[in-house]
């Protein structure tokens, strides 16, 4: 679809809206925002605009920062961008559901300031009925440990971006058996694999913040699809 297609260069070219003066040659262009609104407008699915449109432009930006066509600054731009178009995504994606199925503590953990999709996949859950506490990012073990002793029954989500902080979560694990907390873990994050995940011992992993509903629901043991 051309609007999609549209939206996907907007995020890769990091051109926020049609007065963005970046990048120059965008300038009077359409920019994610403007994007975001006209697909909603034209009511494309929700998950085309995410997943094609917003998310596939993100790849191509790290595919671009891999090959060393992109910078720190033009991914931090694309990031802006793509957060913008997400603004206007959330309320459409958390709705308030009139009883809580349970909390979720999510962040990413210590070393990692990536938090884009930890967002997204907290406000699949708050739009799935959970109740999210959000640490932010470069979330040390002790606080996750200090937050998760106050809620015993909650989920806790943690994200990771860099193979390097990947290990933290594996501290982090750690550190919360050690306080003899039993919190269910899930982890997720570009480089997370499921035999990762399992190394560590977390509960549950996903690639993608689609399944991560029901996924926290079978582990909660909440019985409501
Ligand atoms: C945007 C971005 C940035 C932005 C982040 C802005 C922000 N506020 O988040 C900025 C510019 C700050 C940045 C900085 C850096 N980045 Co960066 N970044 C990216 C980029 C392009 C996109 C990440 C993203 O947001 N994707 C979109 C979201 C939606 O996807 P996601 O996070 O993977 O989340 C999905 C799933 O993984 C899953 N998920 C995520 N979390 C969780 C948690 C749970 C519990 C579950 C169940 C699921 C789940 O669900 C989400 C939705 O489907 C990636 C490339 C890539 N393809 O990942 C590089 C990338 C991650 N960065 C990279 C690097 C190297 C860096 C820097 C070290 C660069 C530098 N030299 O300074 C710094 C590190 C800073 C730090 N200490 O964290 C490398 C990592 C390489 C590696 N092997 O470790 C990547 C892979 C780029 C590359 N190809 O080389 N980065």
């Amino acid at each position: 679809m051309r609007l999609i297609e549209e939206l996907k260069k907007a995020v890769i070219k990091g051109h926020a809206n049609v007065d963005a003066a970046y990048p120059p040659d965008m300038k009077g262009q359409p920019g994610v925002i403007d994007l975001v609104n006209k697909a909603l407008e034209e009511n494309v699915e929700l998950k085309t605009i995410l997943n094609k449109g917003l998310i596939g432009g993100m790849n191509i930006v790290g595919e671009k920062f891999s090959s060393g066509e992109y910078f720190v600054p033009e991914m931090m731009i694309s990031a802006k961008a793509m957060k913008g178009g997400l603004n206007l995504l959330e309320p459409l994606l958390v709705k308030e559901p009139s009883q809580k199925l349970g909390t979720v503590i999510m962040g990413t953990v210590k070393g990692d300031m990536h938090d884009i999709g930890k967002n997204l996949v907290g406000m699949m859950l708050e739009g799935g009925g959970f109740e999210v506490i959000d640490l932010g990012v470069d979330v040390l073990p002790e606080k996750f440990v200090k937050v998760a002793s106050k809620h015993p029954d909650a989920l806790i989500g943690m994200s990771a971006l860099l193979t390097t902080t990947m290990e933290n979560m594996r501290e982090t694990i750690e550190l919360i058996r050690e306080n003899s907390l039993d919190n269910k873990i899930i982890v997720g994050g570009a480089p997370i694999t499921e035999k990762f995940a399992n190394e560590i011992n977390a509960d549950g992993y996903s690639n993608n913040a689609g399944i991560v509903v029901d996924m926290a629901k079978n582990l909660l043991k909440i019985d409501n699809k």
